[in-house]
């Protein structure tokens, strides 16, 4: 009995060793978690939707040295695209990247980037959607953190077959969502709805003859074998945005939250550039590999096309006005962002 206390603490000492060990790190710095986060995305990894979700990751995880490692999941893998900003919400992923002009009714006030103002690229598109967002920062977007916007180059008519006249387009089957949609209707086309990640198929099966789209699209889903034609119109843009669930933003570090925003012009102003470059090279590679044709309108074929859009503006303003937002002020403040930006 005598050596019983003694033995006791020794045991007692022995036992907690391990755990005192744990608490005590080996004289480094504390390690810091590493935060993991998923990206979803829509359509396939070659198209610049993913492209520039890969980007974006690369300097997310270079910039906070590795404190941020981000997976991503395009091809509609994890969420598709009309789900992509539910999902978000519900945190079935942490980021998603959206084409507003797949829901046009809930994005109404940034779709009117994809009105007929004659944006006249993807950087100045990029920057003036992102632009616009700021200064009037919609209801749509108020259950997520925006981490960056931009749009498409402007939308051609991809087509089997050659459309060289406003008669050649009446009745015709083509694919177009959203702003570029009411374009294609204006001008006596069948407009067929649905996401771009829907329409290989569609065009396979002859649902439809042809899309209106940014260009690029005839190298990345090899439309081009389908497609010999493209009309050039230099349109409409399609908008983008890449959002965040709340929650996830939240509980970022400071010095995380700071890396992305800090990041989301800069991410808008490198995807427009990538896309304007690409929607170029897309279109020779065409011609060169599949013998497509490029068929440029006449200024008086523009000046004839152009005029049936003029009551496209105005069914957005009434639209527009009917959920109480300024949209005059809107539209002027658009082509005022348009102007400056084209300089
Ligand atoms: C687009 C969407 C996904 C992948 C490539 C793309 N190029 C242009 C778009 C624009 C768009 O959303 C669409 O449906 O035409």
């Amino acid at each position: 009995m005598k050596n019983a206390i003694p033995l006791f603490l020794s045991a007692l000492f022995i036992a907690f060793l391990p755990a005192c060990k744990k608490s005590q790190p080996t004289g480094q710095q504390p390690q810091t978690e590493v935060i993991k986060l998923t990206y979803a995305n829509f359509p396939p990894a070659s198209t610049f939707p993913c492209v520039q979700m890969e980007r974006w990751k690369e300097e997310v995880e270079k910039r906070t040295k590795g404190q941020v490692e981000i997976q991503t999941f395009p091809g509609g893998t994890l969420l598709e695209a009309k789900d992509m900003m539910d999902g978000i919400i519900n945190n079935q992923a942490d980021i998603g990247c959206l084409c507003m002009a797949y829901q046009p009714g809930r994005f109404l006030l940034t779709n009117a980037t994809s009105l007929p103002l004659k944006i006249p690229n993807s950087k100045v598109g990029s920057r003036v959607l992102w632009e616009l967002y700021n200064n009037y920062k919609p209801e749509s977007f108020s259950q997520v953190k925006v981490l960056t916007m931009f749009t498409t180059a402007p939308s051609n008519i991809m087509s089997k077959k050659a459309i060289r006249t406003l008669k050649d387009i009446q009745g015709l089957d083509l694919r177009a969502s959203g702003g570029a949609a009411q374009i294609l209707k204006a001008w006596g086309a069948n407009q067929v709805g649905m996401p771009m990640s829907a329409t290989p198929e569609a065009l396979q099966k002859g649902v439809v003859q042809g899309l209106f789209s940014s260009v690029e699209v005839m190298k990345d889903f090899n439309y081009a074998e389908m497609c010999k034609y493209v009309t050039m119109t230099d349109t409409v843009i399609y908008p983008f945005a890449v959002v965040m669930n709340q929650k996830k933003w939240d509980a970022l570090p400071d010095s995380v939250k700071q890396v992305m925003d800090e990041l989301a012009l800069e991410q808008a102003v490198w995807t427009g550039e990538y896309m304007d470059q690409h929607a170029r090279d897309a279109l020779e590679w065409s011609k060169k590999t599949y013998q497509v044709e490029v068929i440029e309108l006449t200024p008086q074929q523009k000046e004839e096309w152009n005029k049936l859009l003029a009551p496209i503006m105005n069914e957005w303003i009434a639209q527009a006005e009917e959920k109480a937002l300024p949209a005059k002020e809107i539209v002027q403040n658009l082509q005022t962002l348009i102007q400056n930006h084209s300089q």
